[in-house]
């Protein structure tokens, strides 16, 4: 330090001890000083792997996901969710081209091609509203969670009745999941759920018919990239986690002509994720109940 600059530090700290002095000859009756004022960081998002941990409560995907904002984004200032209360969660204000969700998620009764029969989930619809789709309490102890449940027949006549989740990317683009190699979830299967088929898979432009965004490929579709769980109960919240390439189809598909397991190119195709709970065309009565949640790439 130069000899200007020495002095330069030693007039600071003696008008520190000048402060500090004043403040305490002023004594207790003195008013505190006011609140500093600092500048206000932006709220931090979600990592741009995860898709989503369904703690805002809703059944939109994170809009921090990689690829959710496709036009650049101008926040005018942040400001306290409660105006009384400055410590409050920030809130974006004035935001030019805001981010919007790739995808959502869907909860049903479906069965196969047929009409929706009446294999209900616990509730008066055959289909969750969002509220009732998005539970508390998820998975690490996480605020919000994803469960599926009710009872289901199924009449062995062709139509495959199943509890599914969905979370579709986009209605008509596949989702371009080239920058992962993986992806990962909490899965929550109590002993209540007696179902012989659970499936997790992955549907792309290739398995799906054109209808879903399929490229027109299959004849016979659904033959999707993917994953059984085991029968019986998880036991409470477990991590699943699998690379694309280890996630293979059932063989159904027509025609048969793609790998068994998802080559690294289909990482391009992705359209929606899958979840099927059922028995799988056999007859008779099953409950379901399973829980998902912190979905992420990786
Ligand atoms: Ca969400
Ligand atoms: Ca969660």
């Amino acid at each position: 330090m130069n000899k200007q600059g020495v002095w330069m530090g030693r007039a600071v700290v003696l008008g520190l001890l000048l402060m500090s002095a004043l403040w305490i000859n002023q004594g207790c009756t003195a008013k505190a000083p006011a609140a500093p004022v600092f500048a206000i960081p932006p709220p931090v998002g979600l990592a741009n792997n995860i898709i989503d941990n369904f703690e805002d409560g809703n059944t939109s995907m994170s809009v921090d996901l990689k690829g959710a904002a496709s036009l650049p984004q101008t926040v005018i200032s942040y400001v306290p969710s409660d105006p009384q209360d400055p410590n409050s969660p920030l809130v974006a204000q004035g935001v030019v081209n805001p981010p919007v969700p790739l995808g959502s998620w869907v909860g049903s009764s479906w069965a196969g091609n047929a009409v929706n029969t009446p294999y209900i989930f616990t509730g008066a619809s055959t289909s969750p509203a969002p509220s009732n789709l998005i539970l508390s309490s998820g998975a690490l102890g996480t605020k919000g969670y994803c469960r599926l449940f009710g009872p289901i027949h199924d009449a062995a006549d062709g139509t495959y009745p199943a509890f599914q989740l969905e979370g579709k990317f986009k209605g008509t683009a596949p989702y371009d999941a080239s920058s992962f190699t993986g992806i990962q979830f909490y899965l929550n299967i109590p002993t209540a759920d007696t179902c012989p088929t659970r499936r997790f898979s992955i549907a792309t432009i290739w398995t799906l018919p054109a209808a879903e965004g399929g490229n027109g490929y299959c004849t016979s579709c659904y033959d999707h990239y993917g994953a059984n769980f085991a029968a019986g109960s998880t036991g409470g919240w477990v991590l699943r986690s699998y690379t694309f390439t280890t996630l293979s189809r059932g063989g159904f598909l027509v025609p048969a002509g793609i790998p068994n397991n998802m080559p690294l190119t289909m990482r391009t195709d992705f359209v929606k994720l899958v979840f099927q709970f059922g028995r799988n065309g056999t007859s008779g009565n099953s409950v379901v109940d399973y829980a998902v949640d912190e979905f992420s790439f990786f």
